[in-house]
């Protein structure tokens, strides 16, 4: 998609920080840490949110779930805990238009957020 910095990052256009990647998902630090640990969790394919995941990409996304404690054990969070958040539209706070899950941890986080 065009102008999507999340893929201009998938193509190589942009740098960033990988910690995991395979065929349809890609994991990278956040340019703007929110705590110790906070890595960005997306599908390689353009979905702007969670509004349009349907049939045809869930799978991708079921795919990039499963793989989440994985990716949250290689960052060393497994055992202390940590967050799985993911923002959807302008009230939800998403800046970004490619649907991604935030992995947030390394300190106890707040409840409820603001
Ligand atoms: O979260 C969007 C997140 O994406 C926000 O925490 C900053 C992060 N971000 C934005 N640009 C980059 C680059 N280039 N590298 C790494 N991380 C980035 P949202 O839920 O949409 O508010």
């Amino acid at each position: 998609m065009e102008n999507c910095i999340f893929c201009k990052i998938v193509a190589g256009e942009i740098p960033s920080q990988k910690v995991y990647e395979d065929d349809t998902i890609l994991a990278f630090k956040d340019i703007d840490p929110k705590a110790p640990v906070h890595t960005i969790v997306i599908p390689k394919a353009h979905i702007a949110s969670l509004n349009e995941v349907d049939g045809d990409n869930l799978k991708d996304i079921a795919h990039l779930i499963s793989k989440i404690p994985q990716i949250a054990k290689e960052q060393g969070v497994d055992a202390s805990g940590y967050r799985v958040v993911n923002n959807i539209g302008r009230d939800g706070g998403q800046t970004v238009a490619h649907i991604h899950f935030h992995i947030l941890g390394g300190r106890a986080l707040q409840w409820p957020p603001g």
